[in-house]
């Protein structure tokens, strides 16, 4: 089974002081015993209504029962942030309440409505969990992006610096490092020499379907020392270390060596008399060996043959508190996945559950008596006073709450509207930015910007240029000590407020979720703006769910977008966007037209972010110039922007017909309204700033029965009347509109693949031109006549 490889460490290990050493190894035990009993009681104990299987993972939790309670329990500081697997919650949660800081009552209810949650959650378990987990390797590129945020804070000392800086620790399946997202993380934390971030590898050799294959952990190793991390393999325990010590022993160490990774799986599942059979098979000629296995029965040589080192304590220990400077350093723990339990090491026990049988038996192995299964420390071999002792004296007791309190930062009354008769909406954005890089205020003091590769084009340019890229060093601008004329000055210092990313999106929606979480997780608060193109935004399309999920705040503003970017052609227009506007939880989408609607919308959203009970901002912004409105955005307008939308033309009483638009088709949509002005004098121009504000109005207006914003606007035409409605995004976009007050709907949009060409004819082969609405708008009139 593969190569014993010591770490980076040299001979550091120390060994833990016997006392503590039983301490810790009791809570191991309970740890595994509650994680166990949790899953067990939601699977077999409690009431099942739907004939679904609760679920849990016995066999994933177990594999990081020694490695967990070491963390936890004697490793961490009050400031480090951990991302645990997402199938150790039941870990996790035990380990919690062995800490006072979760209640039997959710244990009882895991996985159940209101209680602890199948995978760690900041939002549902609350203030004891730093990071979400549960798609697979986001929890770990989290770590990494965290740790650079707390960079960003700790070296322009918005933070306190007289403490140490806290480790971000992500405790990862092996699995997870399949993931693409691990490879971009790495590359990008070694252009921004990360630090104070451990990953620590649970080596079970297992994912969901198979047995992983022998060679990996060569790779693995290899791809972390050439990201310039420290390496340390925990391979063997302290009894195999202690075998292979004696006469003949380095026979049994090479044997599991080289033992292939299902066979050995394979050998942990039978036991004792499998180890024997295949080592007096083929190590007998040893005199050693046969000493070995006559000095073991079949109960202890499997407790020697599986004896790996992620599942000894002491050697947990002494490689975690080994580790004092702040490099980056990856543990590969070798463990067995539902290490103690009956199906450990079997190919197919991911979701494996133990049956009534096997948890009697287990239970009395674990010493715990009927009725005392949720007792915290019932049945252990050491007092409990003792145990409790130790709890109170523990590194993390006692500490002050994880989730810190941030001051708000103060957002101006106004922002300056954008000068210029005929400008885009991106324009707008970049001229907004540079006022505000311009004012030294405390906004400007907060707001980080980041990028992956696109600054320039998505117009962060003139922010950039005033508030310079942060490094960690000092680096000059190249071009410039040269006298080369560039628009662009990119000096980079630690106090730069633009964090530059390679093109990976799924690494700008993690850097946005941990500099969102800047106030929670460090104390002071960021106010993170990231720029994409639109279409990308699928590419981190889980890793922004998943910063939502978590709570994260950050504004995000995706230019250019749809058909309406013109010459680029099908390959870079956005369809869909908007529809995951409208149904992501945790972020608030808009798309205005011009540039004094954006002022009002971006100064919201530097408050919206900050709220309680606020969300992230999404804008989809455009790179076509159109004439801007000649007005002044009084209070009343600036509520119905951000509300989503408002009256370009307000309608005649009654009227038979409105149109309603959003974002860079506002031109036609003028163009069509005074055209059909003519002969409908009293029809109505919608212009739409944000779909999904309206639509989660309206759909929150129906439950409690009270009038929408949406139904409101549109009581104004006569019942029934004709509703057109268009943007540069799918027609579901706006589609439900004619579900708001019983309109006759026609709606525009896109609903293919684009194409190159100009916007005359793009526009014209899409159907959302100026003729195609007069089309729809005399469609539907007929209709509504009917
Ligand atoms: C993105 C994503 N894809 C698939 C899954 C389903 N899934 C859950 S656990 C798992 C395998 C995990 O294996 P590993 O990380 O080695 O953990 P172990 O169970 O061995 O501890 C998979 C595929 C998921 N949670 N997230
Ligand atoms: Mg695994």
């Amino acid at each position: 089974m593969l190569r014993t490889l010591e770490g980076g460490l040299g001979r550091k290990r120390r060994a833990a002081p016997d006392d503590k050493l039983a301490c810790l190894t009791a809570l191991e035990r309970k740890v595994l015993w509650l994680s166990t009993w949790m899953i067990h009681n939601a699977n077999h104990l409690r009431p099942n209504r739907d004939g679904l299987k609760v679920g849990g993972h016995q066999a994933s939790s177990a594999s990081v029962a020694t490695l967990m309670t070491a963390l936890y329990f004697d490793v961490l500081r009050p400031q480090d942030r951990v991302a645990v697997k997402p199938h150790a919650s039941p870990v996790f949660h035990a380990i919690q309440y062995l800490l006072g800081q979760q209640t039997r009552d959710k244990l009882e209810r895991f996985r159940g409505f209101g209680g602890a949650q199948s995978y760690p959650s900041r939002s549902k378990d609350g203030e004891t969990v730093d990071f979400s987990t549960g798609s697979v390797g986001l929890g770990v590129g989290m770590t990494l992006f965290a740790s650079l945020a707390q960079d960003y804070l700790w070296l322009k000392r918005l933070v306190p610096t007289d403490g140490p800086p806290g480790r971000m620790i992500a405790l990862a399946g092996d699995a997870e490092l399949d993931e693409g997202n691990i490879f971009e993380a790495l590359l990008e934390g070694w252009k921004h020499d990360v630090r104070n971030l451990w990953w620590i590898i649970d080596y079970n050799r297992q994912s969901l379907d198979a047995v992983v294959s022998d060679r990996l952990f060569g790779r693995i190793d290899a791809m972390f020392e050439m990201m310039g991390w420290r390496v340390v393999t925990l391979k063997y325990g302290r009894l195999l270390e202690a075998a292979f010590a004696r006469p003949d022993g380095h026979h049994l160490r090479e044997w599991i060596d080289a033992c292939p990774n299902s066979l050995y799986s394979a050998l942990v599942y039978k036991g004792g008399e499998g180890w024997r059979e295949h080592l007096q098979r083929d190590l007998n000629r040893h005199p050693g060996i046969r000493a070995i296995l006559d000095d073991h029965d079949d109960a202890a040589l499997q407790r020697l043959m599986t004896n790996l080192a992620g599942h000894d304590m002491d050697s947990v220990l002494a490689a975690f508190h080994a580790v004092e400077d702040d490099r980056p350093t990856c543990f590969i723990a070798y463990t067995i996945k539902g290490y103690g339990l009956p199906f450990a090491g079997h190919k197919d026990n991911h979701s494996g559950l133990m049956n009534l049988d096997q948890m009697a038996s287990f239970r009395r192995s674990m010493a715990v008596a009927d009725g005392a299964e949720w007792e915290p420390l019932a049945g252990l071999d050491l007092p409990p006073e003792r145990l409790a002792e130790f709890l109170k004296a523990m590194p993390l007791a006692g500490s002050r709450p994880r989730r810190h309190e941030a001051a708000l930062v103060a957002v101006p009354a106004s922002l300056p509207v954008p000068r210029g008769t005929r400008q885009s909406t991106q324009e707008a954005f970049g001229r907004l930015l540079g006022d505000i890089a311009a004012s030294e205020t405390a906004l400007a003091e907060r707001i980080v910007t980041t990028s992956p590769d696109v600054t320039v084009s998505t117009n962060l340019g003139p922010w950039v240029n005033r508030c310079g890229i942060f490094d960690r060093a000092e680096r000059a601008d190249t071009f410039r000590e040269e006298h080369v004329v560039s628009a662009q000055r990119w000096a980079m210092s630690p106090q730069g407020q633009h964090i530059e990313l390679g093109i990976a999106e799924s690494n700008l929606f993690l850097e946005l979720a941990a500099l969102g979480l800047a106030g929670p997780l460090f104390g002071t608060r960021l106010l993170p703006i990231g720029t994409l193109y639109d279409p990308f935004i699928k590419r981190g399309h889980d890793a922004l769910n998943y910063a939502c999920y978590q709570d994260a705040r950050f504004i995000l503003v995706a230019t250019p977008s749809g058909i309406t970017l013109a010459p680029e052609g099908g390959a870079h227009q956005s369809v869909g966007e908007p529809l995951t506007g409208l149904a992501q939880p945790g972020l608030a989408s808009f798309e205005p037209a011009y540039a004094d609607e954006l002022a009002v919308l971006l100064r919201w959203a530097f408050e919206e972010i900050q709220r309680e009970a606020g969300q992230s901002v999404y804008f989809r912004l455009s790179t076509r110039p159109i004439d801007q409105p000649e007005r002044t955005v009084d209070p009343d307008l600036a509520e119905a922007i951000i509300g989503g939308a408002y009256w370009l033309r307000e309608p005649g009483p009654g009227s038979e017909l409105a149109i309603a638009y959003c974002g860079a088709v506002a031109p036609e949509a003028l163009a069509a309204h005074q055209a059909v002005a003519e002969d409908i004098p009293g029809a109505g121009l919608l212009a739409i700033t944000s779909p999904d504000r309206l639509h989660r109005d309206w759909l929150a207006a129906r439950i409690c029965g009270e009038a929408s914003v949406a139904g409101r606007m549109l009581a104004r035409l006569r019942p029934g009347a004709a509703l057109v409605t268009v943007g540069d995004f799918h027609p579901a976009t706006l589609s439900w509109l004619g579900a708001v007050a019983g309109n006759t709907i026609v709606a525009l949009g896109v609903d293919r693949f684009g194409q190159s060409g100009d916007i005359p004819d793009l526009y014209r082969a899409y159907g959302i031109d100026t003729d195609a609405i007069l089309d729809a708008a005399a469609r539907a009139c007929l209709t509504a006549l009917r």
